[in-house]
Protein backbone atom coordinates (compact mmCIF):
# COMPACT_ATOMS: atom_id res chain seq x y z
CA UNK A 1 0.00 0.00 0.00
CA UNK A 2 1.51 3.20 -1.20
CA UNK A 3 0.76 6.58 1.18
CA UNK A 4 3.56 8.52 0.35
CA UNK A 5 1.90 11.97 -0.31
CA UNK A 6 -1.18 10.53 -0.46
CA UNK A 7 -3.83 12.89 1.25
CA UNK A 8 -5.40 10.82 4.23
CA UNK A 9 -8.16 11.16 7.17
CA UNK A 10 -7.96 9.82 10.21
CA UNK A 11 -11.35 9.69 11.81
CA UNK A 12 -11.16 9.69 15.66
CA UNK A 13 -8.52 10.59 18.19
CA UNK A 14 -8.36 8.21 20.51
CA UNK A 15 -5.57 4.72 20.94
CA UNK A 16 -6.55 3.59 17.80
CA UNK A 17 -6.42 7.52 15.82
CA UNK A 18 -3.46 8.77 17.20
CA UNK A 19 -1.40 5.53 16.37
CA UNK A 20 -3.11 5.54 12.86
CA UNK A 21 -2.24 8.93 12.11
CA UNK A 22 1.51 8.96 13.47
CA UNK A 23 1.83 5.60 11.32
CA UNK A 24 0.64 7.38 8.48
CA UNK A 25 3.07 10.02 8.50
CA UNK A 26 5.73 8.56 9.28
CA UNK A 27 5.27 6.32 5.77
CA UNK A 28 4.90 10.23 4.61
CA UNK A 29 1.47 10.71 3.87
CA UNK A 30 -0.29 13.78 4.27
CA UNK A 31 -2.14 13.14 7.27
CA UNK A 32 -5.39 14.94 9.15
CA UNK A 33 -6.96 13.82 11.67
CA UNK A 34 -10.73 14.46 12.57
CA UNK A 35 -12.77 14.13 16.05
CA UNK A 36 -16.12 15.62 17.26
CA UNK A 37 -14.33 16.55 20.70
CA UNK A 38 -13.24 20.22 21.12
CA UNK A 39 -9.61 21.59 21.06
CA UNK A 40 -9.83 21.44 24.83
CA UNK A 41 -10.63 18.28 25.58
CA UNK A 42 -7.66 17.44 22.70
CA UNK A 43 -4.77 19.67 24.45
CA UNK A 44 -2.68 16.37 25.06
CA UNK A 45 -3.25 15.03 21.53
CA UNK A 46 -2.70 18.04 19.28
CA UNK A 47 0.59 19.45 20.02
CA UNK A 48 2.30 15.79 19.18
CA UNK A 49 0.61 15.53 16.26
CA UNK A 50 0.76 19.41 14.60
CA UNK A 51 4.47 18.79 15.72
CA UNK A 52 4.81 15.53 13.40
CA UNK A 53 3.06 17.64 10.62
CA UNK A 54 -0.39 16.73 10.87
CA UNK A 55 -3.79 18.62 10.96
CA UNK A 56 -6.21 18.74 13.18
CA UNK A 57 -9.74 19.18 12.85
CA UNK A 58 -11.61 19.35 16.24
CA UNK A 59 -15.36 19.81 18.03
CA UNK A 60 -16.75 17.94 14.69
CA UNK A 61 -16.35 16.23 10.97
CA UNK A 62 -16.63 18.75 7.95
CA UNK A 63 -18.16 17.25 5.40
CA UNK A 64 -15.16 19.14 2.92
CA UNK A 65 -12.38 17.85 5.16
CA UNK A 66 -13.69 14.50 4.38
CA UNK A 67 -13.90 14.72 0.41
CA UNK A 68 -10.51 15.89 0.00
CA UNK A 69 -8.92 12.58 0.67
CA UNK A 70 -7.44 9.29 -1.02
CA UNK A 71 -8.32 7.57 2.21
CA UNK A 72 -10.41 7.57 5.09
CA UNK A 73 -9.18 5.91 7.94
CA UNK A 74 -11.67 5.11 10.70
CA UNK A 75 -11.40 4.17 14.39
CA UNK A 76 -13.65 1.41 15.51
CA UNK A 77 -15.98 3.97 17.34
CA UNK A 78 -16.89 5.66 14.47
CA UNK A 79 -20.28 4.40 13.80
CA UNK A 80 -20.48 3.58 9.73
CA UNK A 81 -23.35 5.45 9.31
CA UNK A 82 -22.17 8.55 10.41
CA UNK A 83 -23.17 11.23 8.10
CA UNK A 84 -19.53 12.40 6.54
CA UNK A 85 -17.93 8.40 6.27
CA UNK A 86 -21.63 7.39 4.37
CA UNK A 87 -21.05 10.47 1.90
CA UNK A 88 -17.54 10.16 1.47
CA UNK A 89 -18.38 6.45 0.76
CA UNK A 90 -20.77 7.83 -1.56
CA UNK A 91 -18.50 9.69 -3.73
CA UNK A 92 -16.57 6.44 -4.44
CA UNK A 93 -13.48 7.42 -1.66
CA UNK A 94 -12.09 4.25 0.19
CA UNK A 95 -12.98 3.87 3.49
CA UNK A 96 -11.27 1.11 6.12
CA UNK A 97 -11.05 0.93 9.46
CA UNK A 98 -7.66 0.68 12.10
CA UNK A 99 -7.24 -3.21 11.94
CA UNK A 100 -7.27 -3.44 8.17
CA UNK A 101 -4.66 -0.56 7.96
CA UNK A 102 -2.66 -2.45 10.75
CA UNK A 103 -2.57 -5.74 8.97
CA UNK A 104 -2.12 -4.36 5.89
CA UNK A 105 1.33 -3.84 7.26
CA UNK A 106 1.82 -6.55 10.13
CA UNK A 107 4.11 -9.07 9.27
CA UNK A 108 4.09 -13.01 9.94
CA UNK A 109 0.64 -14.54 10.43
CA UNK A 110 -2.49 -13.77 12.69
CA UNK A 111 -4.36 -16.15 15.14
CA UNK A 112 -7.64 -13.57 15.15
CA UNK A 113 -10.04 -13.91 18.33
CA UNK A 114 -13.77 -12.61 18.12
CA UNK A 115 -17.03 -13.27 20.24
CA UNK A 116 -19.19 -11.66 22.21
CA UNK A 117 -17.77 -12.54 25.66
CA UNK A 118 -13.91 -14.02 26.57
CA UNK A 119 -12.43 -12.92 23.64
CA UNK A 120 -9.56 -10.50 26.15
CA UNK A 121 -9.36 -13.91 28.34
CA UNK A 122 -8.46 -16.01 25.28
CA UNK A 123 -5.91 -13.65 23.32
CA UNK A 124 -4.46 -13.19 26.58
CA UNK A 125 -4.07 -16.61 27.40
CA UNK A 126 -3.38 -17.79 23.51
CA UNK A 127 -0.94 -14.90 23.35
CA UNK A 128 0.88 -16.39 26.42
CA UNK A 129 0.54 -20.08 25.35
CA UNK A 130 2.30 -18.78 21.97
CA UNK A 131 5.18 -17.06 24.36
CA UNK A 132 6.31 -20.15 26.43
CA UNK A 133 6.24 -21.94 23.04
CA UNK A 134 9.18 -20.04 22.54
CA UNK A 135 8.21 -18.30 18.70
CA UNK A 136 8.16 -14.49 18.01
CA UNK A 137 4.75 -13.03 19.54
CA UNK A 138 2.83 -9.96 19.35
CA UNK A 139 -0.33 -9.72 21.33
CA UNK A 140 -3.11 -6.59 20.46
CA UNK A 141 -5.96 -5.31 18.50
CA UNK A 142 -8.95 -4.85 20.67
CA UNK A 143 -7.26 -5.58 23.54
CA UNK A 144 -6.05 -1.99 23.60
CA UNK A 145 -3.11 -2.20 21.83
CA UNK A 146 -4.12 -1.02 18.04
CA UNK A 147 -2.02 -3.44 15.68
CA UNK A 148 -0.85 -0.39 14.17
CA UNK A 149 1.49 -0.51 17.14
CA UNK A 150 2.97 -3.75 16.51
CA UNK A 151 3.97 -3.14 12.94
CA UNK A 152 7.44 -2.44 13.80
CA UNK A 153 8.32 -5.30 15.70
CA UNK A 154 7.07 -7.94 13.45
CA UNK A 155 8.71 -10.28 11.11
CA UNK A 156 8.32 -12.65 9.10
CA UNK A 157 7.99 -15.08 11.74
CA UNK A 158 6.19 -13.33 14.35
CA UNK A 159 2.33 -14.91 15.05
CA UNK A 160 0.23 -12.00 15.98
CA UNK A 161 -2.69 -13.41 18.25
CA UNK A 162 -5.52 -10.30 17.67
CA UNK A 163 -8.46 -9.38 20.04
CA UNK A 164 -10.65 -8.32 17.11
CA UNK A 165 -14.35 -6.25 17.46
CA UNK A 166 -17.45 -6.02 15.54
CA UNK A 167 -16.60 -2.89 15.33
CA UNK A 168 -12.89 -3.33 13.97
CA UNK A 169 -14.42 -6.39 11.23
CA UNK A 170 -17.19 -4.22 9.94
CA UNK A 171 -14.15 -2.45 8.53
CA UNK A 172 -12.11 -4.69 6.78
CA UNK A 173 -10.86 -5.48 3.21
CA UNK A 174 -7.98 -7.63 3.26
CA UNK A 175 -7.47 -8.80 6.49
CA UNK A 176 -7.09 -12.91 6.55
CA UNK A 177 -6.20 -14.61 9.70
CA UNK A 178 -4.52 -17.80 9.40
CA UNK A 179 -6.49 -19.07 12.19
CA UNK A 180 -10.00 -17.00 13.04
CA UNK A 181 -11.73 -18.35 16.60
CA UNK A 182 -15.24 -17.25 17.39
CA UNK A 183 -16.01 -17.58 20.82
CA UNK A 184 -19.84 -17.05 20.70
CA UNK A 185 -22.18 -14.48 19.55
CA UNK A 186 -24.94 -12.94 22.02
CA UNK A 187 -26.71 -9.65 21.70
CA UNK A 188 -24.54 -6.73 21.94
CA UNK A 189 -23.69 -3.51 20.64
CA UNK A 190 -27.12 -3.49 18.70
CA UNK A 191 -27.12 0.33 19.46
CA UNK A 192 -24.70 0.71 16.70
CA UNK A 193 -25.40 -2.03 14.76
CA UNK A 194 -29.17 -1.58 14.02
CA UNK A 195 -30.24 -5.27 14.75
CA UNK A 196 -28.31 -8.98 15.69
CA UNK A 197 -28.35 -9.93 12.07
CA UNK A 198 -25.81 -7.22 11.42
CA UNK A 199 -24.17 -8.23 14.20
CA UNK A 200 -23.70 -11.69 12.91
CA UNK A 201 -22.68 -10.60 10.05
CA UNK A 202 -20.14 -8.53 10.74
CA UNK A 203 -18.28 -10.71 13.57
CA UNK A 204 -18.90 -13.61 10.25
CA UNK A 205 -16.40 -11.43 8.27
CA UNK A 206 -13.71 -12.59 10.54
CA UNK A 207 -13.03 -15.41 7.83
CA UNK A 208 -14.40 -13.67 4.75
CA UNK A 209 -10.38 -13.78 3.34
CA UNK A 210 -9.38 -17.34 4.89
CA UNK A 211 -8.59 -19.99 2.25
CA UNK A 212 -8.36 -24.00 2.43
CA UNK A 213 -5.32 -23.59 4.31
CA UNK A 214 -6.69 -21.64 6.90
CA UNK A 215 -8.71 -22.83 10.06
CA UNK A 216 -11.58 -21.29 11.73
CA UNK A 217 -12.51 -22.27 15.05
CA UNK A 218 -15.98 -22.61 16.78
CA UNK A 219 -18.23 -22.57 19.16
CA UNK A 220 -20.40 -26.13 18.55
CA UNK A 221 -22.99 -25.35 21.54
CA UNK A 222 -23.43 -22.00 20.54
CA UNK A 223 -25.83 -21.78 17.10
CA UNK A 224 -25.32 -18.23 16.34
CA UNK A 225 -21.74 -19.05 15.96
CA UNK A 226 -22.27 -22.25 14.41
CA UNK A 227 -23.70 -20.50 11.76
CA UNK A 228 -20.28 -18.62 10.56
CA UNK A 229 -19.64 -22.34 9.28
CA UNK A 230 -21.47 -21.57 6.35
CA UNK A 231 -19.03 -18.73 5.41
CA UNK A 232 -16.03 -19.99 5.28
CA UNK A 233 -13.38 -21.80 2.70
CA UNK A 234 -11.40 -22.44 5.79
CA UNK A 235 -10.75 -26.15 7.79
CA UNK A 236 -13.61 -26.10 10.42
CA UNK A 237 -12.45 -26.90 13.64
CA UNK A 238 -14.70 -26.91 16.49
CA UNK A 239 -14.57 -26.97 21.02
CA UNK A 240 -17.65 -28.41 23.22
CA UNK A 241 -17.70 -28.91 26.97
CA UNK A 242 -20.80 -31.00 26.62
CA UNK A 243 -19.63 -33.59 23.66
CA UNK A 244 -16.58 -35.04 21.47
CA UNK A 245 -16.40 -32.92 18.29
CA UNK A 246 -15.36 -34.48 14.98
CA UNK A 247 -12.06 -32.60 14.83
CA UNK A 248 -11.21 -29.97 17.52
CA UNK A 249 -11.17 -29.22 21.57
CA UNK A 250 -13.70 -30.98 23.88
CA UNK A 251 -14.23 -32.14 27.45
CA UNK A 252 -14.89 -35.88 27.93
CA UNK A 253 -15.33 -37.00 31.89
CA UNK A 254 -12.46 -34.96 34.07
CA UNK A 255 -10.22 -33.89 30.87
CA UNK A 256 -9.76 -31.85 27.72
CA UNK A 257 -8.98 -33.81 24.79
CA UNK A 258 -7.99 -33.21 21.13
CA UNK A 259 -8.77 -34.49 17.61
CA UNK A 260 -6.29 -33.50 14.94
CA UNK A 261 -8.44 -34.70 12.06
CA UNK A 262 -11.64 -36.39 11.69
CA UNK A 263 -11.18 -40.23 12.33
CA UNK A 264 -7.89 -39.96 14.11
CA UNK A 265 -7.98 -40.91 17.72
CA UNK A 266 -8.34 -37.93 20.70
CA UNK A 267 -5.06 -37.11 22.37
CA UNK A 268 -5.32 -35.79 26.38
CA UNK A 269 -4.50 -32.48 26.80
CA UNK A 270 -4.98 -31.93 30.86
CA UNK A 271 -7.53 -32.24 33.20
CA UNK A 272 -10.06 -29.35 33.69
CA UNK A 273 -9.40 -29.06 37.18
CA UNK A 274 -5.92 -27.90 36.12
CA UNK A 275 -7.35 -24.75 34.60
CA UNK A 276 -6.75 -21.66 36.91
CA UNK A 277 -10.07 -19.67 35.88
CA UNK A 278 -13.00 -19.06 37.63
CA UNK A 279 -16.78 -20.00 35.66
CA UNK A 280 -17.91 -22.63 33.28
CA UNK A 281 -17.56 -19.80 30.94
CA UNK A 282 -13.96 -20.07 31.37
CA UNK A 283 -13.43 -23.69 30.09
CA UNK A 284 -15.07 -22.84 26.66
CA UNK A 285 -12.08 -20.09 26.27
CA UNK A 286 -9.66 -22.92 27.44
CA UNK A 287 -10.81 -25.38 24.75
CA UNK A 288 -10.66 -22.36 21.97
CA UNK A 289 -7.35 -21.51 23.50
CA UNK A 290 -6.02 -25.46 23.31
CA UNK A 291 -7.65 -25.84 19.68
CA UNK A 292 -5.81 -22.70 18.20
CA UNK A 293 -2.70 -23.97 20.30
CA UNK A 294 -2.51 -27.31 18.89
CA UNK A 295 -3.55 -26.42 15.36
CA UNK A 296 -0.29 -23.97 15.46
CA UNK A 297 1.71 -27.31 16.17
CA UNK A 298 2.17 -26.27 20.12
CA UNK A 299 2.57 -29.18 22.33
CA UNK A 300 0.21 -30.54 24.71
CA UNK A 301 2.58 -29.72 27.46
CA UNK A 302 3.50 -26.58 26.99
CA UNK A 303 -0.21 -25.55 26.51
CA UNK A 304 -0.74 -27.81 29.93
CA UNK A 305 1.48 -25.95 31.54
CA UNK A 306 0.40 -22.21 30.38
CA UNK A 307 -3.17 -22.87 30.51
CA UNK A 308 -2.81 -24.00 34.61
CA UNK A 309 -0.63 -20.99 35.64
CA UNK A 310 -2.53 -18.71 34.10
CA UNK A 311 -4.81 -16.32 36.13
CA UNK A 312 -6.94 -14.51 34.07
CA UNK A 313 -7.02 -10.47 32.74
CA UNK A 314 -7.68 -7.33 34.76
CA UNK A 315 -11.19 -6.37 34.81
CA UNK A 316 -12.27 -9.84 34.09
CA UNK A 317 -13.60 -11.54 37.46
CA UNK A 318 -11.07 -10.13 39.42
CA UNK A 319 -10.57 -11.00 42.55
CA UNK A 320 -10.15 -7.70 44.51
CA UNK A 321 -10.48 -8.37 48.42
CA UNK A 322 -11.97 -10.23 51.09
CA UNK A 323 -13.46 -7.79 53.86
CA UNK A 324 -15.38 -9.54 57.17
CA UNK A 325 -16.20 -12.51 54.77
CA UNK A 326 -17.48 -10.61 52.11
CA UNK A 327 -15.42 -11.45 48.64
CA UNK A 328 -15.36 -8.40 46.27
CA UNK A 329 -14.91 -9.19 42.49
CA UNK A 330 -14.50 -6.83 39.68
CA UNK A 331 -16.19 -7.57 36.20
CA UNK A 332 -16.11 -4.01 34.57
CA UNK A 333 -15.71 -6.02 31.32
CA UNK A 334 -18.80 -7.38 31.71
CA UNK A 335 -20.33 -4.86 29.53
CA UNK A 336 -23.23 -6.46 28.08
CA UNK A 337 -26.34 -8.94 29.79
CA UNK A 338 -24.56 -12.06 28.24
CA UNK A 339 -21.20 -11.12 30.19
CA UNK A 340 -22.39 -10.33 33.33
CA UNK A 341 -24.71 -13.48 33.74
CA UNK A 342 -21.77 -15.54 32.95
CA UNK A 343 -20.27 -13.60 36.06
CA UNK A 344 -23.03 -14.16 38.06
CA UNK A 345 -23.04 -18.04 37.53
CA UNK A 346 -19.71 -18.28 38.63
CA UNK A 347 -20.82 -18.11 42.10
CA UNK A 348 -23.51 -20.09 43.54
CA UNK A 349 -25.17 -17.72 45.93
CA UNK A 350 -25.87 -14.43 47.50
CA UNK A 351 -24.82 -11.89 45.34
CA UNK A 352 -25.00 -8.16 45.73
CA UNK A 353 -24.60 -6.90 42.02
CA UNK A 354 -23.74 -3.98 40.97
CA UNK A 355 -25.76 -3.24 37.47
CA UNK A 356 -26.14 -0.24 35.29
CA UNK A 357 -24.15 2.31 32.99
CA UNK A 358 -25.24 3.36 29.11
CA UNK A 359 -27.56 0.79 28.02
CA UNK A 360 -26.65 -0.85 24.57
CA UNK A 361 -30.38 -1.84 23.76
CA UNK A 362 -30.45 -5.46 24.90
CA UNK A 363 -33.20 -6.73 26.93
CA UNK A 364 -32.41 -7.02 31.20
CA UNK A 365 -35.16 -9.47 31.81
CA UNK A 366 -33.44 -12.72 30.57
CA UNK A 367 -31.45 -12.10 33.18
CA UNK A 368 -34.93 -13.13 35.74
CA UNK A 369 -33.98 -16.43 36.41
CA UNK A 370 -30.91 -16.30 37.23
CA UNK A 371 -30.88 -13.16 39.26
CA UNK A 372 -34.01 -15.40 41.51
CA UNK A 373 -31.67 -17.86 42.17
CA UNK A 374 -28.23 -16.08 43.09
CA UNK A 375 -29.11 -12.68 43.72
CA UNK A 376 -29.38 -10.95 47.02
CA UNK A 377 -29.66 -6.90 45.86
CA UNK A 378 -29.10 -5.53 42.31
CA UNK A 379 -27.91 -1.85 43.06
CA UNK A 380 -28.58 0.24 39.56
CA UNK A 381 -26.26 3.19 38.23
CA UNK A 382 -25.64 5.06 35.32
CA UNK A 383 -28.13 6.58 32.49
CA UNK A 384 -29.67 2.81 31.97
CA UNK A 385 -30.75 2.43 35.60
CA UNK A 386 -34.07 3.31 34.98
CA UNK A 387 -34.63 0.52 32.39
CA UNK A 388 -33.33 -2.11 33.95
CA UNK A 389 -35.25 -1.57 37.37
CA UNK A 390 -38.60 -1.03 34.99
CA UNK A 391 -37.32 -4.31 33.23
CA UNK A 392 -36.43 -6.47 36.64
CA UNK A 393 -39.21 -5.35 38.88
CA UNK A 394 -40.21 -7.55 41.44
CA UNK A 395 -37.61 -9.88 40.11
CA UNK A 396 -35.19 -9.25 43.47
CA UNK A 397 -34.75 -6.68 45.54
CA UNK A 398 -33.37 -3.63 43.91
CA UNK A 399 -31.95 -0.32 45.50
CA UNK A 400 -31.26 2.65 43.23
CA UNK A 401 -27.86 3.71 43.81
CA UNK A 402 -27.11 6.43 40.94
CA UNK A 403 -23.45 6.34 41.57
CA UNK A 404 -21.26 3.47 41.63
CA UNK A 405 -19.81 4.45 45.10
CA UNK A 406 -23.26 4.55 46.68
CA UNK A 407 -23.81 1.05 44.95
CA UNK A 408 -20.31 0.03 46.70
CA UNK A 409 -20.82 1.91 50.04
CA UNK A 410 -24.52 0.42 50.48
CA UNK A 411 -23.74 -3.15 49.31
CA UNK A 412 -20.55 -3.40 51.90
CA UNK A 413 -23.09 -2.45 54.22
CA UNK A 414 -25.89 -4.99 53.56
CA UNK A 415 -23.65 -8.15 52.53
CA UNK A 416 -22.55 -10.67 55.52
CA UNK A 417 -19.84 -13.27 55.75
CA UNK A 418 -20.09 -15.69 52.66
CA UNK A 419 -22.22 -12.67 50.54
CA UNK A 420 -20.25 -11.61 47.26
CA UNK A 421 -20.45 -8.23 45.92
CA UNK A 422 -19.96 -8.27 42.17
CA UNK A 423 -19.44 -5.28 39.58
CA UNK A 424 -20.67 -6.54 36.56
CA UNK A 425 -22.45 -4.07 34.86
CA UNK A 426 -24.14 -5.08 31.73
CA UNK A 427 -23.62 -1.78 30.11
CA UNK A 428 -20.79 0.02 28.63
CA UNK A 429 -18.92 2.99 31.07
CA UNK A 430 -19.15 5.91 29.04
CA UNK A 431 -22.02 7.43 30.99
CA UNK A 432 -20.25 8.08 33.64
CA UNK A 433 -16.42 6.78 32.98
CA UNK A 434 -13.67 7.51 30.51
CA UNK A 435 -13.98 3.25 29.89
CA UNK A 436 -14.83 0.39 31.87
CA UNK A 437 -10.94 0.18 32.87
CA UNK A 438 -11.77 3.61 34.52
CA UNK A 439 -14.96 1.70 35.97
CA UNK A 440 -13.07 -0.96 36.92
CA UNK A 441 -9.64 1.10 38.79
CA UNK A 442 -12.65 3.34 40.45
CA UNK A 443 -14.60 0.11 42.01
CA UNK A 444 -10.95 -1.30 43.03
CA UNK A 445 -10.31 2.02 44.82
CA UNK A 446 -13.65 2.03 46.75
CA UNK A 447 -13.29 -1.50 47.67
CA UNK A 448 -9.60 -1.57 49.21
CA UNK A 449 -10.94 2.17 51.04
CA UNK A 450 -13.38 0.05 52.97
CA UNK A 451 -13.10 -0.24 56.38
N1 LIG B 1 -15.20 10.02 17.94
C1 LIG B 1 -15.44 10.95 16.92
N2 LIG B 1 -16.63 10.84 16.24
C2 LIG B 1 -17.56 9.88 16.52
C3 LIG B 1 -17.30 8.96 17.56
C4 LIG B 1 -16.10 9.06 18.25
O1 LIG B 1 -14.64 11.79 16.64
O2 LIG B 1 -18.61 9.86 15.87
C5 LIG B 1 -13.92 10.11 18.64
C6 LIG B 1 -14.00 10.31 20.13
O3 LIG B 1 -14.17 11.66 20.46
C7 LIG B 1 -12.66 9.78 20.60
C8 LIG B 1 -12.31 8.74 19.54
O4 LIG B 1 -13.23 8.88 18.48
O5 LIG B 1 -11.67 10.77 20.59
C9 LIG B 1 -12.43 7.35 20.16
O6 LIG B 1 -12.19 6.36 19.19
P1 LIG B 1 -12.58 4.85 19.54
O7 LIG B 1 -13.92 4.83 20.20
O8 LIG B 1 -12.43 4.05 18.32
O9 LIG B 1 -11.56 4.46 20.69
P2 LIG B 1 -10.01 4.04 20.69
O10 LIG B 1 -9.41 4.70 21.86
O11 LIG B 1 -9.37 4.25 19.36
O12 LIG B 1 -10.13 2.50 21.04
C10 LIG B 1 -10.42 1.54 20.03
C11 LIG B 1 -11.42 0.54 20.60
N3 LIG B 1 -12.66 1.23 21.00
C12 LIG B 1 -13.85 0.88 20.55
O13 LIG B 1 -14.03 -0.04 19.81
C13 LIG B 1 -15.03 1.68 21.05
C14 LIG B 1 -10.82 -0.16 21.82
O14 LIG B 1 -11.70 -1.18 22.24
C15 LIG B 1 -9.50 -0.80 21.41
O15 LIG B 1 -8.89 -1.35 22.56
C16 LIG B 1 -8.56 0.24 20.79
O16 LIG B 1 -9.22 0.86 19.68
C17 LIG B 1 -7.26 -0.40 20.26
O17 LIG B 1 -7.53 -1.34 19.26
C18 LIG B 1 -12.44 -0.91 23.47
C19 LIG B 1 -13.90 -1.29 23.33
O18 LIG B 1 -14.73 -0.82 24.10
C20 LIG B 1 -11.85 -1.76 24.58
N4 LIG B 1 -14.27 -2.15 22.36
C21 LIG B 1 -15.61 -2.64 22.20
C22 LIG B 1 -15.84 -3.85 23.10
O19 LIG B 1 -14.86 -4.52 23.46
O20 LIG B 1 -17.02 -4.12 23.40
C23 LIG B 1 -15.81 -3.08 20.76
Amino acid sequence: MELKNKRVLVVGLGRSGLSSALFLRAQGAQVTVSDRRSAEALAKEIPALLDAGIMVESGGHGLLTFRRQDLIVVSPGIPMDTPEVKQAQAFGLTVIGALELGCRFLKGRVVAITGSNGKTTTTTLLGKIFEEAGGPTLVGGNIGLPVIDLVEKSTAETVSVLEVSSFQLETIEEFHPWIAVVLNITPDHLDRHGSFEAYWAAKARITERQETGDFLVLNAEDKPTQMVATKTRAQIYWFSTRRPVKQGAFVHGESIFFIAKEGVKAEPVMPVAEIGLKGAHNVENVLAAVCSARLAGIGAETIRASVASFKGVEHRLEFVRNLNGVEFYNDSKATNVDAAMKAVASFRGGVHLILGGKDKGSPYDVMAALLRERVKVVYTIGSAAEKIERELQGVVKIVSAETIQAAVAEAAKAAVAGDVVLLAPACSSFDQFENYEHRGQVFRQLVNELS
